[in-house]
């Protein structure tokens, strides 16, 4: 039934909220929502999804091929998509909107080193635009020599009762090689489709296509689908990988639900498998964190959304708000623009224009943040 997870008093601010989003395109984030659907956690922190199995991050250096580290890539990446966009509802119940980042807004974390992946992995992450939102992040095994960075934004739009997000921006993976050489791989990002808005109780599905593309010439092209196309399971994907053309090996074909495992369609051999535990990012202890970092910033506005004591959420959050202005005003006045801290903006990535050419990526170019080298200690 409509509006059944909604909470009665909150229903007809649902109701508004709905029509708000019919014919809307641009900037979600900045949309007034009903408290019920409020998550207590900024978008700062999602990039560690991209690490919730550190060992898999790992053992991308460990391929003795080309091809075998092009599967390990796609089998990391796969094995991300259940802690990207299933995990609030496992939390939360539901899909929920993120906090807001502030420009200048810092995350840090890392997963400590073991026998199983060889080193610390560090993650950076910084609000790098609040209007439209961009956030960038870095990646680190040194020991293992693997390296994400990325940057992401999303574009959203209302259709068919659901609201269509394409995510902006992509993700570049080095492995630094013992012969000294670095193989990179370009990642691009599905599209999401979030259902379930008519009960207010939101979900997402992945569609159409994204890309990895290793600069050995081996591309994973992965294909998502949900309930109702050719498998009728939700959260259904086939990836293929091709080697390189005038190659001689023969693609893989993997199939499966991103959420659960997945098999070679040739072997029967299973490729993914994430119904074990995955492993939350460690985070310094709010008392030791600078005014910036996430969890302090919004510690406020986190403890009353997470309480359901929303007027001390609010008053947080306005404190938040009138600081930026102030700070944006500041900066007006003295001619000074906001300096990034750890990345700094190119108009075109190198890595995306190159590999991007190998399957006709669309558009040609992107731009990117390319990361200063200067996170906290490890
Ligand atoms: C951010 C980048 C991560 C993957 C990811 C997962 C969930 C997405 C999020 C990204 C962007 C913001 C997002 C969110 C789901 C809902 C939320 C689209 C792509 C929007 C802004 C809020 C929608 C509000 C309804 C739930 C009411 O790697």
């Amino acid at each position: 039934r409509a509006g059944e997870a909604v909470p009665a008093a909150q229903k007809s601010s649902w109701t508004s909220f709905m029509k708000s989003l019919a014919g809307f395109t641009g900037d979600l984030s900045a949309m007034t929502a009903p408290p019920f659907i409020l998550s207590p956690t900024s978008l700062t922190e999602f990039p560690a999804y991209w690490c919730e199995r550190p060992e898999l991050f790992a053992a991308i250096a460990d391929g003795k091929t080309e091809q075998t580290r092009a599967l390990a890539v796609l089998k990391w990446f796969i094995s991300t998509l259940k802690g990207q966009y299933t995990s609030r509802n496992e939390s939360m119940g539901s899909e929920k909107k993120p906090l807001n980042p502030v420009l200048g807004e810092l995350f840090y974390g890392y997963w400590p080193a073991n026998e199983a992946r060889g080193g610390k992995t560090t993650l950076v992450v910084e609000q790098v635009s609040h209007h439209p939102p961009i956030t960038a992040y870095r990646i680190e095994n040194i020991a293992k020599g693997v390296i994400l960075t990325g940057h992401n934004a999303q574009k959203t739009s209302f259709s068919g009762g659901s609201i269509i997000v394409k995510q902006v921006g992509h993700a570049v993976l080095t492995v630094s090689l013992p012969s000294g050489q670095t193989e990179e791989y370009l990642i691009t990002l599905p599209r999401l489709r979030i259902d379930g808005l008519w009960y207010g109780s939101p979900y997402i599905e992945l569609a159409e296509m994204s890309y990895i593309q290793s600069s050995t010439g081996w591309l994973s092209t992965i294909e998502y689908k949900g309930k109702g196309y050719f498998s009728g399971k939700s959260h259904t994907f086939k990836a293929t990988l091709t080697p390189p053309p005038h190659g001689s090996s023969e693609p893989t074909v993997i199939e499966g639900t991103w959420h659960t495992n997945s098999k070679d369609v040739h072997t029967g051999a299973v490729f993914h498998d994430v119904t074990s535990p995955k492993e939350e990012v460690t985070v310094a202890p709010i008392e030791e964190q600078s005014e910036w970092e996430s969890r302090k910033l919004w510690f406020g506005v986190a403890k009353g959304i997470r309480e359901g004591d929303f007027e001390t959420a609010a008053t947080f959050k306005g404190k938040i708000e009138n600081d930026q202005r102030q700070k944006r005003c500041d900066e007006a006045t003295a001619n000074k623009t906001w300096g990034l801290k750890h990345f700094q903006y190119i108009e075109s990535d190198p890595v995306y224009e190159h590999l991007g050419k190998l399957f006709k990526a669309n558009p040609p170019t992107e731009d990117a943040y390319v990361y200063l080298n200067n996170g906290p200690p490890s």
